[in-house]
């Protein structure tokens, strides 16, 4: 069973009580277009149960995470990105920029987006 957090806009997304543009979903894991698109194609995978960043990653986790990673390429292939090449990123905390406080990973892609990272 997932663990939800009521207050948490990603929850609420999962669960459907926020509307959003699914791209994918399984048992473990859900993909919406970010709704603040940073590139022609930009997608969110969250984790169905509330996780909240990256620093929660632990063993007791470590394969829901595998898991979403399966997923990536399966949207990844679904959503044609494969040739062209694609960006995975995840922000973790403050400094990183993360706003929305439930582990969640950025597909980027649909442009050349260069060797820099930041
Ligand atoms: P981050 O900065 O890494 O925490 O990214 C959070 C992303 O979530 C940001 O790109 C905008 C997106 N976002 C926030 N609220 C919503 C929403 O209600 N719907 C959708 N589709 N995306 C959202």
């Amino acid at each position: 069973m997932p663990n939800y957090d009521e207050n948490c806009i990603f929850c609420k997304i999962i669960k459907g009580e926020i509307p959003s543009n699914k791209v994918y979903e399984d048992d473990l894991c859900y993909a919406f277009r970010d709704i603040n698109p940073q590139a022609p194609t930009h997608i969110l995978v969250v984790p169905k149960t509330h996780i909240t960043s990256c620093a929660e990653i632990d063993d007791s986790n470590a394969a829901l995470v595998g898991h979403i990673f399966t997923a990536i390429a399966k949207i990844a292939r679904q959503e044609g990105l494969t040739e062209r090449g694609f960006r995975v990123i995840s922000n973790s905390g403050k400094d990183a920029g993360q706003t929305v406080p439930h582990l969640h990973f950025h597909i980027l892609a649909g442009k050349d987006m260069g060797e820099v990272l930041v």
